[in-house]
């Protein structure tokens, strides 16, 4: 679980992403970081040095939703396994209420802002793209995919046919970039990314958690969590997502957005010499909130080492 920030082997500036120019590659995870209660909890000292170069939203849904019963987590060997339910405040209480808090804090103007949706129809989806284009706050649009298709019983992010259909079906409603979020849990990853890239995806994302069950201490086969099952992240998945990141970016043409188990520059570069464009920080951020500005200064450290190595190297020729 040692979390060395040493290593970047190459020089680490602005990213272009979709469009958009990040200060570095160092984003969110949806759900993983929350910047209105960390600008309650932390005050101004968080705001000062933001963590991410772009933030991005819990996932939001059309209607509100109270989410899971609890228990919602459970400490994993070397990860975390989360059971939340999705508990937001629903479109429209994002919009009337989040966004402006956002914007007071800087969001959207200091960083862009990506605003997560998921949606269980294409109609559904389609609702929430075109919320998400009308407010000009929002940079970017990423959809959550992990979940069943209430219309076809299919799950959206599993099945690459099902992922292209419902995304042909609702690409034109939004001109922002669309990010797709892919689930892990699906026999075949790249496949899914192909379809999503068919379907009109700007960039997809991954991994979301992988789906876990863990059993009440001394509950004989009774589930712990309130969901029955839960989603793990945490270093546990560090080794899947550096699979699977690397199998998507072989896979399609569209920028790839990497995450899972990355506490170190070390971790997100590795991430990033797979073929990642983009890595975002998820779990760690609960132990050190400032994660994502420490991984990000020290790819920028190591990128101006490995100049000065380079340039030491030359002038001893
Ligand atoms: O809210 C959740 O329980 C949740 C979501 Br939407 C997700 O995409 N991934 C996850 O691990 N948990």
């Amino acid at each position: 679980m040692s979390a060395p920030d040493a290593g970047a082997a190459v020089p680490v500036a602005a990213v272009e992403f979709c469009g958009l120019t990040l200060a570095h590659p160092i984003v969110n995870g949806s759900g993983t970081f929350d910047a209105l209660a960390a600008r309650r909890a932390f005050g101004d000292e968080l705001m000062r040095e933001f963590p991410f170069a772009a933030y991005v939203s819990k996932t939001i849904t059309l209607a509100p939703r109270a989410g899971n019963p609890p228990p919602r987590l459970w400490e994993a060997p070397a990860g975390l396994i989360n059971s939340i339910g999705l508990p937001n405040k629903g479109l429209a209480g994002y919009l009337a209420e989040d966004l402006p808090a956002l914007a007071a804090l800087g969001i959207g103007a200091r960083v862009p802002l990506i605003t997560n949706v998921m949606g269980s129809s294409a109609e559904e989806i389609a609702q929430l793209l075109e919320a998400c284009e009308r407010r000009p706050e929002i940079a970017a649009v990423e959809l959550n995919v992990s979940c069943p298709n209430v219309d076809t019983g299919l799950d959206i992010g599993a099945d690459p046919g099902e992922l292209e259909r419902v995304l042909s079906a609702v690409r034109a409603r939004t001109a922002k970039p669309l990010i797709v979020k892919l689930t892990p849990n699906t026999a075949d990853v790249a496949a899914c990314a192909r379809g999503a890239e068919r379907g009109g995806a700007d960039a997809v994302s991954l991994i979301n958690t992988l789906r876990a069950m863990a059993l009440a201490p001394r509950g004989g086969a009774r589930p712990w969590l309130g969901g029955r099952t839960g989603g793990l992240s945490g270093p546990a998945i560090r080794a899947v997502a550096l699979a699977q990141v690397a199998a998507v970016a072989a896979a399609v043409q569209v920028p790839v957005v990497g995450m899972g188990g990355v506490q170190s520059a070390t971790h997100a570069r590795q991430l990033l010499d797979a073929g990642a464009r983009l890595v975002a920080v998820g779990t760690e951020s609960f132990r050190d909130p400032l994660a994502g500005a420490r991984i990000a200064r020290s790819l920028r450290a190591g990128a101006r080492s490995e100049a000065a190595g380079h340039r030491a190297g030359s002038a001893s020729v």
